[in-house]
């Protein structure tokens, strides 16, 4: 039996910006392989990935960001790297991966390199605005573990923070998909001590309703700051989405190049919900779901970015992250649709 659903691990972001910083990231990730139990050769295949991502960053865009989690598919353990920058981007993706069409010296030549280790390999880059990569790399035989659904997420604190204040988790009932966002108030610790028990309860109980998983979350979270909370509840065989909201969860659903805003009522979760409402929307195998905090600003339009639809939802959730993210709040993006083939 194939998993349905690959997990995500919680995220942790490195600065890179010089040979040092590309060398802790390094070490990060092969210190991640090891904990999972990658044998020596994944290992080092990790830290080839990381260090030609890395040293892209640094020579052709002078700085940019690397994100580590690692994965989980049923038996097999993976770690998902994702490398943005506002470089100089590339032209033609496909042209510069040909080793022998890369001149010495260019994006390129990494690229070759990360295209043989990673089975996973998906990339966004767009001349004079930036490229973003993302690499899964899974333990065990070459296969790479095939779920039901694609999901891509960034959760970050704010730069200046260790804990973040967001949060978000997706349950399994067997049937449909039930997913979370949620945001605790201000943030830091205190702020996760209301996230995440938000969340948690779509992993726990995801055969509850978005409605009825708001007001356990409400009470849930007396006693804590609170939180704003969406749910969504994905039921692609009835092709049915059913989603509820408290407070600032942008949420919406993009079907081709529409874009549709799914509501969401003001209050806060755990502390005054005065009004919940669900509301349901056609979901097919093209449709797509995003759901983002208050840390990323809501004036982006997927229509602005040529082809990035068709990407990865992860390198989605990077691209909007690296264009939108407001730097003074935690921010989360999450994007998730049906594997089509
Ligand atoms: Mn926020």
């Amino acid at each position: 039996m194939e998993t349905v659903l690959i997990k995500l691990g919680k995220q942790t972001v490195f600065h890179v910006g010089e040979a040092s910083e590309v060398a802790s990231v390094r070490r990060a990730g092969n210190e991640l392989a090891r904990r999972i139990g990658f044998d020596e050769v994944r290992t080092g295949e990790v830290a080839i990935v990381i260090t030609e991502a890395a040293t892209n960053i640094v020579k052709h865009a002078r700085e940019g960001e690397i994100l580590l989690r690692t994965l989980v598919a049923g038996k097999r353990a993976g770690i998902e790297i994702i490398a943005i920058d506002r470089g100089p981007g590339m032209a033609n993706v496909a042209r510069s991966m040909e080793d022998g069409n890369s001149t010495a010296g260019s994006y390129g030549v990494g690229l070759g390199a990360i295209g043989r280790m990673a089975p996973e390999f998906d990339v966004y880059s767009i001349e004079g605005q930036g490229t973003v990569l993302l690499m899964r790399l899974w333990d065990g035989d070459a296969s790479v573990p095939r779920g039901d659904w694609r999901v891509g997420a960034v959760c970050l604190p704010l730069p200046s923070e260790e804990i973040c204040g967001d949060a978000w988790e997706i349950g399994d009932d067997g049937g449909a998909l039930c997913v979370a966002v949620a945001d605790g108030l201000g943030h830091g610790p205190d702020a996760a001590l209301a996230s995440l028990p938000a969340v948690a309860l779509a992993a726990s109980r995801p055969e509850l309703g978005p409605e009825q998983l708001l007001q356990l979350a409400h009470q849930a979270l007396r006693g804590t700051r609170g939180a704003a909370m969406a749910v969504a509840r994905v039921d692609a065989e009835a092709g049915l989405l059913r989603f509820a909201g408290v407070g600032n969860i942008a949420a919406c659903v993009i079907e081709h190049d529409a874009r549709r805003h799914l509501m969401s009522h003001n209050g806060i979760v755990g502390s005054n919900l005065r009004k919940v409402q669900e509301f349901t929307h056609p979901w097919t195998a093209s449709t797509m779901l995003l759901l983002h905090s208050d840390g990323i600003a809501t004036r982006w339009d997927l229509n602005t970015y040529p082809g990035l639809a068709f990407r990865h939802p992860g390198v989605i959730a990077a691209v909007l992250y690296r264009d939108f993210a407001r730097q003074r709040d935690d921010a989360t993006v999450l994007v998730l649709r049906q594997r089509t083939a």
